[in-house]
């Protein structure tokens, strides 16, 4: 996969739903396969109560997909639903082209953005992990083919069994080489957290759905010179800034990867010693694009994504309505401790603070230099 291609790569867009076709049920997609590097060229919806076992898709439908790969001459064809690996196999023989589910495009979306080396190692850990069940499909498919047929083929696919069991052994032995690696710079963060408590330093992590502005806000709060953009996961790599405040007081600020609907599960527990930043947080801003149609929808996934990755229900935390400059959407049901800024603007940035300083410390102290500092 390449990202920020002149010349976008064409892809198809696929997917399965009992339920009658929303128009807006590819957008979010859409933006995921453009931050891919592909320009979505063709959609296919099918309404169907139980997905095809073998194509997902059925008959019809797939061979209308086998038609559109070829009138398009795509690259790429993505389908929205999470697919098993022999799936994915059968789809890609049929084809004959490159067929990603959502889970492996958020993972090759991770794979090009990572810079840090614990964010490689993580997304490593989180696409081995992926590819895992995608050979045993191969091998189960190859014991059939094997099974069937009493030819003077099976040589060469008892051949082809040994060579995946390899493959699926190197593929075991390397998940738990990165597991370690993982481990220890987990261990390492857990020390620098250590630290910060005994130094009684307060910790704020700033998290939400992806491209709600939380990088912007970081920046804006702390001159931070985090990477803003318009993309969906600009930032996977934690990143540590202070604030200093009066009487030597300070707080330490962490920016976050950013949520989305169904986060792939091995990417969360890949990810998880980057994600307990926002556990372990004394308080947490929850950044949400106000601007944004979905804001309640995407506010509830943030939610269930914290309580998955071990925050607690009654944690501090401040619901921060960003791009107000933009008007705002629906309100969000049963939210206290809310604030409307415009992060981009500085609107409301002078009350966030206030607010901050008053749960944290409470008291309503005046934030009065910044600095920014990784690595604390
Ligand atoms: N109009 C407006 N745009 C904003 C505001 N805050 C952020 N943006 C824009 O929203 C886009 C995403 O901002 P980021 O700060 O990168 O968002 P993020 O939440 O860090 O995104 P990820 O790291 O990708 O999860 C950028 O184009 C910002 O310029 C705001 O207050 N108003
Ligand atoms: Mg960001």
């Amino acid at each position: 996969m390449q990202e920020d291609q002149h010349i976008l790569k064409k892809a198809i867009l696929v997917k399965v739903d009992s339920i009658k076709e929303d128009p807006k049920c590819f957008v979010e997609l859409s933006r995921l396969v453009n931050t891919a590097g592909y320009e979505p060229v063709h959609k296919i919806y099918q309404r169907r109560d139980k997905p095809d076992k073998a194509f997902h898709l059925g008959k019809g439908k797939l061979a209308e997909l086998k038609d559109a790969v070829d009138t398009f001459d795509v690259d790429l064809v993505v389908f929205d639903d999470d697919l098993s690996g022999s799936k994915l196999n059968n789809l890609e023989n049929y084809l004959d082209i490159e067929v990603y589910d959502r889970k492996t495009l958020i993972l090759e979306i991770f794979a090009a953005r990572a810079i840090s080396g614990e964010g490689k190692l993580q997304i490593d850990l989180a696409r081995k992990k992926n590819m895992l069940p995608r050979i045993l499909g191969k091998g189960i498919e190859l014991s059939r083919q094997g099974g069937g047929g009493a030819g003077g083929g099976g040589a060469r696919r008892g051949g082809g069994e040994q060579q995946l069991e390899i493959d699926r052994r190197t593929l075991r032995k390397e998940i738990e080489e990165l597991t370690l690696k993982i481990g220890k710079l987990g261990q390492e963060r857990q020390l620098r957290r250590a630290k910060r408590n005994k130094n009684k330093i307060k910790t704020v992590a700033i998290v939400g759905y992806t491209n709600a502005g939380k990088s912007t806000l970081m920046n804006t709060l702390t001159k931070a010179g985090v990477l803003a953009d318009d993309k969906l996961f600009a930032t996977l790599d934690p990143k540590t800034s202070r604030l200093w405040l009066e009487e030597n007081r300070e707080i330490v600020l962490t920016d976050t990867v950013g949520f989305i609907s169904r986060l792939p599960h091995g990417l969360i527990e890949a990810f998880k010693s980057t994600l307990e930043e926002a556990k372990y947080a004394d308080l947490l801003l929850i950044v949400s694009d106000a601007s944004s149609e979905s804001v309640v929808v995407e506010y509830d996934i943030v939610c269930e994504t914290l309580i998955s990755i071990g925050v607690e229900e009654n944690a501090k935390r401040i619901l921060v309505l960003n791009k107000s400059d933009k008007g705002l959407n629906s309100v969000i049901p049963n939210a206290r401790d809310v604030i409307k800024i415009s992060a981009k603007y500085g609107d409301g940035i002078n009350q966030l603070k206030e607010m901050i300083a008053q749960m944290l410390f409470g008291d309503g102290m005046e934030i009065i230099e910044c600095a920014a500092n990784e690595k604390i």
